[in-house]
């Protein structure tokens, strides 16, 4: 379950949060293909509450009141359009799987695909589900049936998570509903799963899951025998009972610590050393899923705290640059629309709860109110290199104040000075010849000498990053 089956050896996947399956899939052909990027993952595609009073904030779609594949981001043909396209291009799809809960406490009515429900008597007739099929109070600890504490374990995984209705993995039929969304989605084309709230999950309820859940689909161009790909949200920052570790017989875990890591480093380059921290507790690299931020911490949810986004986007194009150009994990990019309030739907949801089309100015970059960290040059370019350099390992360490560089291998090296002014004589590891510099897109050419040095030239005070491949053209 911890690999991903990316086409042609692709190594990053990105987030378009809160994306409509129709520019997604244009993304797809348009942008993602070519600059090779692996997957998207997607926002939850099931039926969800319509929280019409906080303005149909982002976080509707955390509530399934079905797992018809009926929301925001478009219908069931919507979708299977657009992993269609996706995948006939070389990019796949991965799902936000909502599993842990059902709506909220107190909520009722209609959901986004038009099935009724009532979270208070636990009736969920889009599913269906019933009162038999949630979590019994007596499992849960705690006095007002919440999570208060995280130190005990039986509140975490058996209470309710800010009062979501929790289901209860334990009952086979339970399992049977959520491998049942899971094989439709696999049936469709999907390449894997974002496993939300997995950290209020019984590991062995989602090895049960899994257990039910069918190889990829051969018609959508896997290769037969294919397991799909899972990656855990646990947040784990150390002083926690459930750990990183007690996921990886499941698949990969989200490392929160990378992130911190990384707005500690920027801060501070001396920093930079050492990123993967196994004393912390830190998942090893092929069982870690890294990102600098994502949807929740972005806005001050789920672990925040230290974090850098694009709201300071000098430092952002730094942090995910070293990132990409790291041998650690593997890799999330976040891809966002502009806020000012943390509950905020994307671009459009202000006019019923409905999400604006996402256009592209001619320069490329994104208009609307979506930011496309993504498609932010840099970042775009660092996606090519860690293509480029997969497999291989870090070396040629150097750090002196406000700069950094090392090589991978024997397929690239990448610098990057805080300040914008870098210039000396470098190891590159690389093999003798004239290489392009891909931040500039080859306006800068670098000569690699016969001992593998190499002068290397910064003088870029928004982007303040250097990185040449073998084989990459710019
Ligand atoms: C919303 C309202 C609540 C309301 C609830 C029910 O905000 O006030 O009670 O609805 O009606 C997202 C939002 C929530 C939102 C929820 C449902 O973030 O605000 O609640 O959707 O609409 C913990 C979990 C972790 C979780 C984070 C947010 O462990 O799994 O909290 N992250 C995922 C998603 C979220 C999503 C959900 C789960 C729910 O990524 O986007 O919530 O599906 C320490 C602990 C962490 C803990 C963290 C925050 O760091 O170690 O484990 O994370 O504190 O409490
Ligand atoms: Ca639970």
């Amino acid at each position: 379950y911890d690999t991903p089956s990316c086409a042609d050896g692709r190594q990053t996947i990105v987030h378009l949060f809160e994306w409509k399956w129709t520019d997604i899939a244009q993304e797809c052909e348009r942008f993602l293909a070519d600059a090779g990027f692996c997957a998207v993952q997607v926002s939850p595609p099931m039926e969800h509450a319509v929280v019409e009073e906080n303005g149909y904030p982002w976080w509707q779609r955390y509530q399934p009141v079905s797992y018809k594949l009926e929301s925001r981001s478009g219908n069931r043909q919507q979708f299977i359009d657009m992993v269609q396209r996706c995948n006939a291009v070389g990019v796949r799809i991965i799902v936000d799987a909502v599993v842990n809960h059902m709506t909220g406490l107190g909520r009722s009515g209609q959901g986004s695909g038009g099935s009724s429900f009532n979270a208070d008597n636990r009736d969920f007739p889009g599913v269906p589900y019933s009162s038999l099929d949630f979590t019994p109070r007596s499992m849960c600890p705690s006095a007002d049936g919440n999570i208060n504490n995280y130190n005990d374990v039986n509140e975490v995984r058996n209470c309710y998570l800010v009062g979501l209705t929790d289901l209860y993995g334990a009952k086979d039929y339970v399992r049977q509903m959520i491998s049942g969304y899971y094989n439709d989605l696999v049936e469709i084309g999907v390449m894997g799963f974002r496993v939300d709230a997995a950290k209020h999950m019984w590991p062995k309820d989602l090895e049960a899951i899994q257990g039910l859940t069918h190889d990829l689909n051969t018609n959508a161009g896997f290769p037969s025998g294919q397991r799909p790909f899972f990656f855990h949200e646990v947040i784990d920052q150390g002083g926690e009972p459930i750990t990183v570790d007690q996921y990886f017989s499941v698949g990969r875990t989200t490392e929160f610590r990378f992130g911190k890591k990384i707005a500690w480093g920027i801060n501070d380059f001396s920093q930079l050393a050492n990123i993967y921290d196994p004393g912390w507790g830190m998942a090893p690299s092929d069982k870690a899923l890294v990102f600098v931020d994502n949807h929740d911490n972005q806005r001050g949810h789920g672990g925040a705290g230290d974090i850098i986004t694009f709201k300071q986007p000098k430092e952002y194009k730094m942090g995910v640059s070293f990132s990409l150009a790291h041998d650690y994990g593997f890799m999330r990019i976040m891809s966002s629309y502009y806020f000012d309030d943390s509950d905020q739907g994307p671009p459009g949801s202000n006019n019923g709860g409905s999400t604006d089309d996402v256009p592209i100015n001619a320069d490329g970059s994104c208009g609307g109110g979506w930011v496309c960290e993504h498609r932010w040059n840099p970042i775009t370019q660092m996606v090519k290199f860690r293509n480029a350099v997969a497999g291989t390992q870090m070396a040629n360490w150097y750090q002196e104040g406000d700069n950094v560089a090392f090589s991978r291998g024997d397929k690239g090296f990448f610098a990057m000075s805080k300040y914008g002014s870098f210039d000396k004589t470098l190891q590159t590891g690389l093999p003798a010849g004239q290489y392009c510099e891909l931040i500039s897109h080859c306006a800068n050419k670098v000569t690699v000498n016969g001992d593998g040095t190499a002068r290397i030239i910064i003088n870029n005070s928004e982007e303040p990053i250097f990185a040449i491949c073998a084989g990459c053209d710019g």
